[in-house]
C-alpha cells in the first residue's frame, strides 16, 4: 500500500511538471492520458494477491480525480495565455487608417451616363431592350427584308441556328418596340450593347451604341440637327460644329453621315481628322414611312427623326483613348483616369 501510495505520488506531480511546461493542448491531453494509465497499471498490479482492494481503489481514485484537476487547471491555463495573446495584439485606435482601395466606374459607362444625362435635360427618356432579338424587331421592321443587300453588312450572329433569333445588331429594335407599345409623341434614347461579326483592329464583335428616336407632329430635318449640336456642345464643349453629309440608311429617308468638329484640333485639321477638319461620329435621318407602316404609325400626320452612334468611339474621343483593347482588361488603373 505504502508503495503504491508512493508510486501514485510520483506520477501525480511528474504530471504537474509536465503540464507546466506544455505549451499546447495536444501535450496536455497525451501527458493526462498516460499518467492515468500509468495509475490504473500501479493499481492493477497492487491489487494482485492483495486484501485490502477497496482501500487501494480509493486511494487510486483520489490520485486520478486530482490528475484530473492538474490536467483542468493546465488547459485553463493555456486558454487565458492565449486570450492575453489576443489582446496584445489589439487594435491601436491611434494608428492612421488603411484607405480601402476603391473601384471606378468604366469610362463607358461614365460617357453612356452623360449621354442620358444631357438628352433627359430636353425631354428624353432612357428605353432599353433585349439584347436576344427577332428577325422582326432586329431587321424587318426596319425595312429591311429578307433579302435586302444592306443584311449584308450587319455581320450578324444567329442564336440556336434559327433564322428567327439574333444577337441584335443594333439598338433600333428597341425603338420599335418602343412605339409597339405607345403613341406618338416618343422621345428615347436607347443605349445598349450589340453585336456584329467582326473582330479586327478597330472593330470589337461586342460594343455599345446609343440610338435616339423623336416622333411628333411636325418634326423635321432642322430638328435632328438643333438636338445633335446641342448634344455636340454640351457633350465636347461649346466650339463644336456639326456637319451633316448625305448617306443612306434603309430605316431612314433622306439618311445622313453625322460629323462633329475634330476635338482633336478644334477643326484646323490634323492628323487624326486627315486634315479635313471633321470626325464622323454616326449616322441619322428622318424615319422612313415603310418603318412607320410596321409599328402602326399614320406617316401622313407624324415625322421623327433617328440618330445613332457607338459609345466607345464617344469615350475614346472625350477621354483620348487610342486603344480599343484597354476598355476589356478591367484595368482599374485604366478607368480611375477618367471623371
Ligand atoms: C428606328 C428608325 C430609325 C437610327 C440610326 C444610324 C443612322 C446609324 C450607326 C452609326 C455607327 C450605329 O454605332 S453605329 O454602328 N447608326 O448610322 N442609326 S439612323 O435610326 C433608326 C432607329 C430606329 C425605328
Amino acid at each position: 500500500m505504502a508503495s503504491l501510495a508512493d508510486q501514485l505520488q510520483q506520477l501525480s506531480s511528474a504530471l504537474e511538471a509536465a503540464l507546466q511546461r506544455d505549451k499546447d493542448e495536444q501535450s496536455v491531453r497525451k501527458h493526462h492520458a498516460d499518467c492515468v494509465g500509468a495509475m490504473r497499471a500501479a493499481q492493477k498490479a497492487a491489487l494482485s494477491g492483495a486484501s485490502d482492494k477497496k482501500a487501494i481503489g480509493q486511494l487510486t481514485n483520489e490520485h486520478i480525480r486530482r490528475a484530473e484537476g492538474i490536467y483542468e487547471a493546465a488547459l485553463k491555463r493555456l486558454a487565458d495565455e492565449a486570450a492575453a495573446r489576443e489582446l496584445e495584439r489589439s487594435v491601436d485606435v491611434t494608428l492612421p487608417g488603411r484607405a480601402r482601395r476603391l473601384g471606378h466606374l468604366h469610362p463607358i459607362t461614365l460617357a453612356r451616363r452623360e449621354i442620358e444625362a444631357i438628352f433627359a435635360q430636353i425631354g428624353f427618356t432612357v428605353a432599353v431592350g433585349p439584347q436576344v432579338e427577332t428577325d422582326f424587331h432586329n431587321f424587318e421592321a426596319l425595312a429591311m427584308p429578307k433579302d435586302h443587300p444592306a443584311r449584308d453588312m450587319q455581320d450578324t450572329f444567329y442564336v440556336d441556328g434559327s433564322p428567327d433569333v439574333v444577337l441584335r445588331t443594333h439598338t433600333s429594335p428597341v425603338q420599335i418596340r418602343t412605339m409597339l407599345a405607345q403613341k406618338p409623341p416618343v422621345r428615347v434614347i436607347v443605349p445598349g450593347t450589340v453585336y456584329r461579326r467582326d473582330d479586327d483592329a478597330t472593330h470589337s464583335p461586342m460594343f455599345n451604341q446609343v440610338e435616339g428616336l423623336c416622333v411628333d407632329e411636325g418634326v423635321t430635318f432642322a430638328d435632328l440637327k438643333g438636338v445633335l449640336l446641342h448634344f455636340a456642345r454640351r457633350f465636347f464643349g461649346d466650339k463644336i460644329g456639326v456637319r451633316l453629309r448625305p448617306s443612306f440608311f434603309p430605316f431612314t429617308e433622306p439618311s445622313a453621315e453625322i460629323d462633329f468638329t475634330c476635338v482633336f484640333c478644334g477643326g484646323k485639321g490634323c492628323r487624326t481628322c486627315k486634315q479635313t477638319g471633321w470626325i464622323e461620329i454616326g449616322g441619322s435621318g428622318m424615319v422612313d414611312p415603310e418603318v412607320f407602316r410596321h409599328v402602326g404609325y399614320d406617316s401622313e400626320k407624324y415625322t421623327g427623326f433617328a440618330f445613332g452612334w457607338g459609345i466607345d468611339r464617344m469615350a475614346m474621343l472625350k477621354y483620348g483613348i487610342d486603344n480599343i483593347p484597354l476598355f476589356f482588361e478591367g484595368d482599374v488603373r485604366f478607368a480611375r483616369q477618367f471623371r
